[in-house]
């Protein structure tokens, strides 16, 4: 299976000139900016490209391929990390958006979701994830609390297959780790009767606190019986009975076993796979200096699990469609 880390920084250069062919800035010309990244995916350096396609053919245990090394812009080069709102439009591109473009281009199509929570989050590809002062506390803008175990749009019946990170500055102290728990390894850590349970119980999911009939309905483990994909967000799923309560329990403890944190450093681009991990991020201390924690987002879906039935186009929307 394929290693769950390679190195870029050999490729540096390359990566660079194939940056240099996306359009700058890119929320000015966001259906060439795509539509680039998934013609430049084909000229990746051959390891990378190696390794993303094997990632992609099979995943590895772990769940998540962390590429290290990419060229980021020297610190003093990169505008402050934001403190709140979305990206300008005429802000120039950065290396780390283009390696999120073309990274994703070569694992799938890059897609932007109505998330189903009316307009109150932006519909776009190209989200960005730093500390604000008044976070929601289910939110990647949260720092000082822990983000909880979750699936991103486990509510979403065209869930991503992968969330893209990339790192443009990480947390001053090097707390901030990415949580990253994977069914692949916390099976084996079920007994079969919470398994089968788990497989076959169909939780009403909440998502969104302020309309409470806002719901989705989901398994927790579902698809082959002996490689599962799972799905998980335990302060939003409704338990009703105590075998309900004892079988999110167990799986919570079994992912929180095998957890691994992957702290994203400056230069890193970490790719999760949104079917067979659950993931959160550690607390950590933003020091709103203009430096903090920095990361860039997208969403990919391929054909497995049917996410994609053809003929879609990089940048689209999909409109809500609650998983049922
Ligand atoms: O900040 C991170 O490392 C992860 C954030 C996250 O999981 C999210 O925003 O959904
Ligand atoms: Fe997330």
């Amino acid at each position: 299976m394929t290693p769950d880390t390679i190195d870029c920084s050999p490729h540096r250069s390359e990566l660079l000139t194939l940056a240099a062919a996306l359009p700058d800035p890119p929320r000015t010309a966001l259906d060439a900016f795509f539509e680039g990244g998934t013609l430049l995916a084909q000229q990746l350096p051959l390891p990378l490209r190696d390794g993303l396609a094997q990632f992609n053919a099979n995943g590895n245990i772990g769940g998540y391929l962390l590429l290290g090394g990419l060229p980021v812009e020297p610190d003093d080069e990169l505008p402050p990390t934001p403190s709140s709102g979305t990206a300008p439009e005429d802000r120039p591109l950065l290396n780390m958006e283009a390696m999120l473009c073309i990274v994703g281009g070569a694992l799938g199509l890059l897609t932007a979701y109505d998330q189903g929570y009316g307009n109150r989050r932006s519909i776009t590809v190209l989200h960005e994830l730093f500390p604000t002062t008044e976070p929601h506390p289910l939110s990647g803008a949260t720092s000082k609390t822990q983000l909880e175990f979750h699936t991103d749009l486990s509510h979403h019946a065209r869930q991503p297959n992968y969330i893209l990170l990339s790192a443009s500055r990480g947390d001053h102290e090097g707390k901030a780790a990415t949580l990253v728990s994977s069914i692949r390894k916390a099976l084996p850590l079920l007994d079969p009767s919470v398994r089968d349970h788990l497989f076959e119980r169909v939780f009403t999911r909440q998502f969104d606190a302020e309309n409470p009939n806002a719901v989705a309905y989901v398994r927790p483990l579902y698809g082959d019986r002996d490689d599962p994909y799972v799905s998980y967000n335990r302060s939003l799923m409704t338990t009703k009975t105590a075998k309900d309560v004892a079988a999110l329990d167990a799986l919570s403890a079994a992912l929180e076993d095998v957890t691994e944190p992957v702290v994203l450093r400056r230069g890193d681009l970490l790719i999760i796979d949104n079917f067979r991990v659950v993931h959160g991020r550690a607390p950590f201390f933003a020091r709103w200096d203009g430096k903090d924690r920095w990361l860039h987002r997208a969403y990919v879906r391929t054909y497995r699990n049917g996410q994609l039935s053809g003929g879609e186009r990089p940048g689209e929307i999909v409109p809500f469609i609650p998983r049922r």
